[in-house]
């Protein structure tokens, strides 16, 4: 579950996970919200749901604003399957409440 991931591999993986990117050797997007505390909200759904499959997002918060950056730290900082496993439940998260 810890092995990197090719590039065409991670292509394939984004063709199910609408805005996110290939940035570097990370999974990445930007999630927008309407104000400070709902991004706040949202970054705690985020918190718990990596807690509970033990793989965790970098988080970048400005205001409204939420990046995740997603790479696997035992497998070099890439790509790998728990990246996207934990991006398919960001997306879930994310829906409106
Ligand atoms: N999160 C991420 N993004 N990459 C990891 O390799 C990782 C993690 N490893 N969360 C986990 C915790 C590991 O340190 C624990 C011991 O399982």
């Amino acid at each position: 579950m810890s092995t990197a991931i090719t590039r065409d591999e991670v292509a394939e993986m984004l063709r199910d996970l609408p805005g996110w990117r290939h940035a570097g050797e990370a999974l990445e997007k930007t999630f927008v919200w309407t104000d400070f505390s709902e991004a706040l909200a949202f970054v705690v759904r985020v918190g718990l749901a990596a807690e509970k499959i033990d793989h965790h997002p970098e988080i970048i918060n400005v205001w409204n604003r939420v990046t995740l950056r997603l790479c696997t730290h035992d497998a070099g900082n890439r790509v790998t399957a728990r990246d996207g496993r934990l991006a398919t439940l960001v997306e879930q998260v994310a829906r409106p409440r």
